[in-house]
């Protein structure tokens, strides 16, 4: 063997030897995202500290600065609401939130830190009494209860500090700080799931299932693997109040305890149980107990389905349950097609029926199927138009309120997302 040669040789085995730490020198010169704990990847981020499955797509925009990733997510319908039915209305409203990380990784063994907050503009798109759905129910209005009308979004969505820290080879613990933000209760909130990118409208049975997605004062401790993590909750369990532009601070109140379990990198599923101290202002003395249970499957980032069911136990009336099954698959790039099904049970109450109904329970259903057209070719801003439908079917018990027994509802819109990453 010439010198060369054998110099030839001794080279490739260096390289060999120094090829991972090359490689990864490689990767931060050309500024890769920070790592993240136990190499989880980034889209199974859901909205507070949920999870979803790993193969959901990232609609978002992101840069790299310096040691730290800016993620932006935005989705911003504007259209016309129906609902027919004596409990019916129409309008224009705009249903939007934006969503704004930093991450930043702390020190050298894979722990990290992100800034977050959620804003969203619906206190003026959608005005104080919310827009038109029918069988809707949660939060007021003028102090009185609204129904039929799907509440706004506060401002504040979220704002919100978490860290991750990895404590073994296979394990981390969480931390999540949020004077406005997600306690771990339920699935990933409504307006941040896979069908949520293509379907405005609010579910019938968020108030069971994920409605807490907004509390004032969150703190959640976790710990997690590559595959479960189990997480406490303490918060404020007050619902926001009508002014939506504050943070409607109180001392926490409320706990909620998760287990989320990802089992393959397709599916998530959690159960999770929380106690509301007070959750509605215009009754503070009722408490109530959730009980959520949840699975999720996206296939290739096409297809994403998700069933959940909510139950609430108030101190005080009758329990009642929601469950939901929603669905979305992307035929092409710019052709979506969704749908939701819902079969839950609300009061007399919660719909604002006469006193003498309050404690009766209403069986009800809702499918809802829709279609967005995006156009994708234009690049960095999305825009699409699109259509939902649902019709609802009621009992005889709730016809004469609605003079039908199946009342319908719908929006058309315009719509405006972060390309897929
Ligand atoms: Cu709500």
């Amino acid at each position: 063997m010439s010198i060369a040669q054998h110099l030839r040789t001794r080279l490739v085995v260096v390289a060999g030897w120094l090829a991972p730490a090359g490689a990864a020198a490689q990767v931060h010169h050309h500024q890769a995202a920070p790592p993240t704990p136990l190499d989880l990847p980034m889209a199974r981020d859901a909205s507070g500290t949920s999870w979803q499955p790993d193969t959901t797509p990232m609609f978002m925009w992101q840069w790299l600065a310096g040691d730290w990733a800016f993620n932006l997510h935005a989705n911003v319908y504007a259209g016309f609401v129906d609902a027919s039915s004596d409990r019916g209305a129409h309008r224009f409203a705009g249903i939007n939130w934006v969503m704004f990380a930093a991450r930043h990784a702390m020190g050298d063994g894979g722990a990290d830190l992100t800034l977050r907050t959620m804003l969203s503009l619906e206190p003026l798109t959608v005005g104080a009494a919310g827009y038109p759905l029918l069988l809707q129910t949660g939060e007021s209005a003028g102090g009185v209860p609204l129904h039929d009308r799907q509440h706004p979004h506060d401002l504040l969505m979220e704002l919100a500090v978490r860290a991750r820290v990895p404590v073994a080879d296979a394990a981390a613990v969480e931390l999540y700080v949020a004077p406005s933000g997600e306690p771990a209760i339920g699935p990933p909130a409504f307006p941040h799931r896979f069908v949520g990118m293509f379907d405005p409208l609010a579910p019938l049975g968020h108030h069971w299932q994920d409605s807490t997605h907004i509390s004032f004062g969150v703190v959640t401790a976790g710990v997690f693997t590559r595959r479960w993590k189990l997480e406490g909750s303490w918060f404020n369990g007050r619902e926001p109040d009508e002014d939506r532009f504050d943070l409607d601070l109180r001392a926490p109140d409320s706990f909620a305890a998760r287990l989320t379990v990802n089992p393959t990198d397709a599916t998530s599923a959690q159960v999770s149980w929380a106690r509301l101290d007070s959750p509605e202002q215009l009754e503070p003395a009722v408490a109530i107990r959730r009980t959520t249970a949840s699975a999720a499957w996206n296939h290739a980032g096409e297809l994403g389905v998700l069933a959940v069911y909510g139950r609430n136990d108030p101190s005080a009336g009758p329990s009642t349950g929601a469950g939901l099954v929603e669905a979305a698959l992307v035929l092409a790039p710019e052709h979506t097609v969704f749908g939701r099904v819902e079969l839950l049970e609300k009061t007399g109450h919660d719909l604002a029926l006469p006193a003498a109904l309050a404690d009766r329970t209403f069986g009800m259903a809702g499918f809802s199927a829709g279609y967005v057209y995006d156009a994708v070719r234009l690049g960095d801003l999305v825009p699409g138009i699109g259509i939902v439908a649902t019709v609802n079917a009621i009992g005889d018990g709730l016809a004469p309120f609605y003079g039908t027994r199946a009342p319908w509802g719908g929006m058309v819109f315009v719509r405006i997302r972060a390309p897929e990453m």
